[in-house]
């Protein structure tokens, strides 16, 4: 069963559930939802007006990161454990997802909207928010770098979701903010990145989005 894909390749979310499907070696099918002419505003399927939302068989999901840790656990035996071997380096996953839905992505969220996207529609971003944000993050991403000095993925010795789950947040940070010094300075955040954004999933889903 192919599973179908509500949102668009470009659209950092959906990247994160793509990059999942494709660790995986699931099939998909995205359906594209235009979101600057407001087609995720649909009832129907997408409940708060967001994208991504799947749909496979019966079941519809949306939330990201709940999509991930479905498709991790249907398909624990096909490619790699995404999800730690033990309950620790489970509990240890779910933690760093944690810290990157509220910690880390809140601010690139914040950082990439102030400077990317409001200026893209014409409208000037706040730069004063945009520079607190930036400083917030330099203290979240000391952390990660004193964290990565210990182990060589966020949970532990394998990459897991907790690594997936930051691909596309960082991706935007870099290319699109032009924030990359805030990965670049830090030589365990770094050699971090990257592993994970040389992993073939990734650049398959690079290729696939035009980036
Ligand atoms: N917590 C949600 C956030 C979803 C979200 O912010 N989606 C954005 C695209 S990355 C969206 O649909 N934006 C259009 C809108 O809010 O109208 C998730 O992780 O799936």
């Amino acid at each position: 069963m192919v599973v179908k894909v509500y949102g668009t390749v470009r659209s950092a979310c959906v990247q994160r559930v793509l990059a999942c499907l494709l660790e995986k070696g699931v099939d998909f099918d995205v359906v594209h939802v235009d979101l600057e002419a407001g087609e995720q505003k649909r009832p129907e399927f997408l409940p708060f007006g967001q994208v991504p939302a799947i749909e496979d068989g019966h079941l519809k999901l949306y939330e990201s990161r709940a999509i991930i840790k479905y498709y991790a656990a249907k398909y624990a035996d096909h490619g790699p454990n995404l999800l730690g071997s033990s309950l620790e380096e489970r509990a240890l996953v779910d933690q760093w997802l944690e810290v990157e839905a509220h910690n880390f992505n809140e601010l690139v969220y914040t950082l990439v909207l102030q400077l990317v996207i409001l200026p893209r529609m014409g409208e000037p971003g706040d730069l004063a928010l945009a520079h607190s944000c930036e400083q917030k993050l330099e203290k979240v991403l000391d952390v990660y770098e004193q964290r990565l000095s210990k182990s060589s993925y966020l949970a532990g010795e394998t990459f897991s979701l907790a690594d997936l789950s930051h691909l596309p947040g960082i991706r935007y940070l870099m290319n699109e903010a032009k924030m990359g010094h805030l990965v670049t300075q830090r030589k365990n955040v770094n050699a971090w990145w990257e592993d994970i954004s040389n992993r073939p999933a990734w650049k398959k889903l690079m290729q696939l989005a035009g980036h």
